[in-house]
């Protein structure tokens, strides 16, 4: 009997998957199938920047000496390749992080009132990294001059971002050192456009500096000041439970979809499905109610803030449509299957776009804008509302779904080890040095078709807690995680290696902590960086026993997201089979040389079993060189005793009244 290709590793998602099969409907998976990467392209091998070529390096003209028409060689044309990349991600999150710094202008000047400054707290945080004056201000005032200041990170021509200050000082030194700190994010993004036009830069190691300079401009620029505007804007994220994977949607209700990456519009429609007349309009058509999910990063922002549920990441678009239960589907910007629209034809689901920037053939558009944001939302919800009674039978009803905790910011990770008063990452960094936590990694990242799809991130996330190291995952690796019911503490208790349960028992948190959206990535910088900054440990972010993992990447972003991590010390690994391998020169440059210079690496890995192996590597080998305690599972140094929950309970009371964000 032939064996089964799974498609997905997760379980709704391969029903589902199935079902559609049966029905003769496309999805993404069979699509993967039927188009294979072209082989030249996928290994960094073809130049197409003009018209001369395109070029490619294939047969008896792939050796490193070989040259396209102009010349260029094939590790030219590998990094130019993935320099634009990193310009292309670098320029998604930034100009989404540009639409959240306008909106925070906006409220400031009292041009919107659909939007209010919810966390004043870190508002004055910000101001406070920004040199803002804040103390005895109106807020409107603050809000005013920290929209400003950063909006000019993006226009600055020389100089530096605001945000390169709060790295670690030899952090800076090394980028300082290599020429890569960013002055604009525009700047660098144009700059890098041209270095990579026809016969501009041809020097590898000078085409991979420019692709570490634009990423940094994205992880300590346009991702960090979006992170932070949104936390100002509509509540800095603390522990919250919600529900992910597809038996969120609900037979006897309206279900609204939201997707993308923007979080502003997806909060107003928030506050409108709670409005009493909507709900009543939805049970004049027979509905019970409107029940709002979310998809990909616009559900992880929401579902961090709110509590909103989601049916997944970036694989389970299409899926979540074959349900027969999505009434409407409102898509903002960023990682949106054009496929949707030709798809719900075969159903009921009305696709909306709300982005000038980001329209599909087929779908209604109904145009965002921030001042009149609610009016918009309720458009919305209403086409979502009137489409519910068109429901048909048909669709795979999957009623499956998993308990999620999420809502983990850096600001209370900071919290939760030790209350207001005494708030540090101490005790992890104590830790870590007992060898309780053998290491730490970011599992970020796109889920894929063409790997069991969120089969990579489940498969890591297991093997990596059983290995003490604790996650920090967002984007749709926390929704991969998610959907398998890996975001629970209780999850710890299960499949926790004896140090890190003790650790996640005592603090009271999951071994795996949803930090966010993809942006978010940001806080992991932020934290890496308290680390540093605490003491033990590495005095910079490189040489920390912490690893970056995107098993299953597939945006230009992730490629931004893991050039800075990489520049900022941390290896990293990404699954599949490497953009830049046909040339040997740029593999080493970015594993080796990058290494050598900022402690971090760029690695691509397909095989799951060597990520890990070389992820545990690099944590070992950073534990070694640290002269912490060698890892043995089970047995740990002396340490402080990490705050109990009883003593944490006595904290917290006694700063009650202080209490501010938390
Ligand atoms: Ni925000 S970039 S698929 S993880 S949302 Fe998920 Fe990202 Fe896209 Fe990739
Ligand atoms: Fe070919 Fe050079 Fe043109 Fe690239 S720039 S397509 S290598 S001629």
């Amino acid at each position: 009997m032939e064996k089964k290709i799974v498609k997905s590793a997760n379980e709704a998602a391969e029903q589902i998957i199935e079902w559609s099969e049966s029905q003769k409907i496309e999805s993404c998976f069979d699509r993967a199938q039927k188009l294979k990467p072209c082989p030249i392209g996928e290994t960094g091998a073809c130049c197409k920047i003009c018209h001369m070529g395109p070029c490619r390096f294939v047969g008896s003209n792939a050796e490193e000496d070989a040259r396209g028409v102009c010349g260029a060689t094939l590790p030219t044309v590998a990094s130019r390749n993935l320099l634009r990349m990193a310009v292309a991600g670098t320029a998604a999150h930034s100009d989404h992080a540009r639409d959240m710094a306008f909106i925070l202008l906006a409220v400031a000047n009292g041009e919107t009132s659909d939007f209010k400054i919810t966390d004043v707290k870190k508002l004055y945080r910000v101001a406070g990294i920004l040199e803002i004056e804040f103390e005895g201000r109106p807020v409107n005032d603050v809000a005013r001059d920290v929209a400003m200041t950063l909006l000019e990170d993006f226009r600055r021509q020389k100089g530096e971002l605001n945000y390169i200050k709060r790295a670690p000082k030899k952090t800076q030194e090394r980028w300082k050192k290599w020429g890569i700190v960013p002055r604009g994010i525009d700047r660098e993004i144009a700059e890098a456009m041209h270095r990579t036009n026809m016969g501009v830069d041809h020097a590898p190691d000078n085409l991979l500096l420019s692709a570490l300079k634009v990423s940094l401009s994205d992880g300590w620029g346009g991702s960090m000041i979006s992170t932070d505007i949104t936390d100002i804007l509509f509540g800095t994220p603390r522990p919250i439970k919600a529900e992910a994977s597809f038996g969120i949607f609900k037979e006897d209700e309206v279900n609204l979809v939201v997707h993308g990456h923007e979080p502003s519009l997806a909060e107003i429609i928030v506050e409108v499905v709670n409005e009493p007349d909507m709900i009543e309009y939805a049970q004049s058509k027979g509905a019970k109610g409107i029940n709002l999910g979310g998809m990909c990063c616009t559900a992880n922002e929401i579902l961090m803030r709110h509590g909103i549920p989601t049916a997944g990441g970036f694989t389970n678009q299409e899926l979540a449509i074959m349900t027969g239960l999505v009434d409407a589907i409102a898509v903002d910007v960023q990682c949106i299957m054009p496929a949707l629209t030709e798809l719900s034809k075969k159903f009921h689901t009305k696709v909306i776009t709300t982005s000038y920037k980001a329209k599909i053939p087929g779908a209604i558009h109904v145009e965002y804008d921030e001042h009149r944001a609610r009016e918009i939302a309720r458009e919305i919800v209403k086409i979502a509302i009137d489409n519910y009674p068109n429901r048909k039978v048909e669709g795979a009803h999957i009623s499956e779904k998993y308990p999620v905790i999420a809502g983990f910011s850096h600001e209370y990770i900071e919290y939760m080890q030790g209350g207001r008063w005494r708030a540090s990452f101490r005790p992890l960094n104590d830790a870590i040095m007992a060898g309780r936590i053998r290491g730490v990694v970011g599992l970020a990242g796109c889920d894929n078709p063409r790997v069991p799809s969120q089969g990579l991130h489940r498969f890591l996330a297991i093997e990596l807690i059983k290995n003490d190291v604790l996650i920090v995952s967002t984007g749709c690796g926390s929704a991969a995680c998610g959907t398998a019911g890996y975001l629970t503490p209780e999850m710890a208790l299960e499949n926790a290696g004896p140090g890190l349960r003790e650790v996640c028992e005592a603090i009271g948190i999951p071994p795996i902590l949803h930090l966010g959206s993809c942006v978010d990535n940001s806080r992991i910088l932020t934290i890496a960086t308290a680390m540093a900054e605490e003491g033990g440990l590495s005095d910079e972010i490189g040489g920390m026993p912490a690893v970056g993992i995107a098993p299953e990447w597939m945006s230009e972003k992730a490629i931004a997201i893991g050039c800075y991590f990489a520049a900022s010390g941390v290896p990293v690994i990404f699954g599949g089979e490497s953009p830049v391998r046909a040339s040997e020169e740029v593999t080493g440059l970015m594993t080796e040389v990058w290494l050598e210079r900022f402690k971090g690496a760029f690695h691509f890995e397909p095989d799951p079993e060597k990520i890990l192996s070389l992820t545990l590597n690099y944590i070992d080998r950073a534990r070694e060189t640290l002269k912490l305690r060698k890892y043995e599972p089970g047995k740990f140094g002396a340490e402080r005793v990490l705050m109990d929950m009883a003593a944490r309970r006595e904290l917290e009371k006694a700063a009650k009244p202080h209490l501010g964000i938390y």
